[in-house]
């Protein structure tokens, strides 16, 4: 009997191994004030996943084009309303959901992902691709230049001022003399 009920249970179980259920909204559920596309870009859906969305009597879910997902018209594909839907995701592109009650598709309760076609090997062969692409960033190169500017000035200025000092001093004391030189000749 146990044995049974084991069985059973691992023959319904085991097509679900590789299809995720995407509760949409997470915690927030199908409601107003939710980022949606925030939620989707955070969840990849594969063909085969099931969406679930859960939401109060307030709400509803409509399947749309995306003309009408753009502009907010309820002209459902697919109409939802028990609260608690299960959509399966069974083909590949873009799948678009709005609530129909009024003002709530414009207020941003709308969902659009994108789904993708399960691949031959499932689910676990993905996750290494996100590592390989920082080792592009050591190249600083620039803090080099500047050094050369200053040091120019040091060498060029100490030596002429004195010399230029002493020349002037000189030419002062020859003008002292040369004045009262005259002077004297003027005077005499
Ligand atoms: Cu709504």
């Amino acid at each position: 009997m146990a044995m049974e009920t084991g069985l059973l249970l691992l023959l319904v179980l085991a097509p679900a191994v590789y299809a995720a259920d995407h509760t949409v909204g997470d915690s927030s559920g199908w409601s107003q004030g939710v980022d949606y596309t925030t939620w989707a870009s955070s969840n990849t859906f594969t063909v085969g996943d099931t969406l679930t969305f859960s939401y109060s009597g307030l709400h509803g879910v409509d399947q749309v084009t995306k003309t009408n997902y753009d502009s907010c018209t309820a002209k459902a594909l697919k109409s939802y309303n028990s609260g608690s839907d299960k959509v399966t995701l069974d083909q590949a592109g873009d799948w678009y959901f709005i609530c129909p009650t009024t003002g709530h598709c414009d207020s941003g309760m709308k969902l659009a992902i994108t789904v993708s076609a399960a691949s031959s090997t499932p689910s676990t062969p993905s996750p290494p691709s996100t590592t390989p692409t920082t080792p592009s960033t050591p190249t600083p190169t620039t803090p080099s230049p500047p050094s050369t500017t200053p040091s120019p000035p040091s060498t060029t200025s100490p030596s002429t001022p004195t010399a230029s000092a002493a020349t002037i001093l000189y030419n002062m004391n020859a003008l002292v003399i040369g004045a009262s030189v005259v002077l004297a000749l003027l005077l005499g």
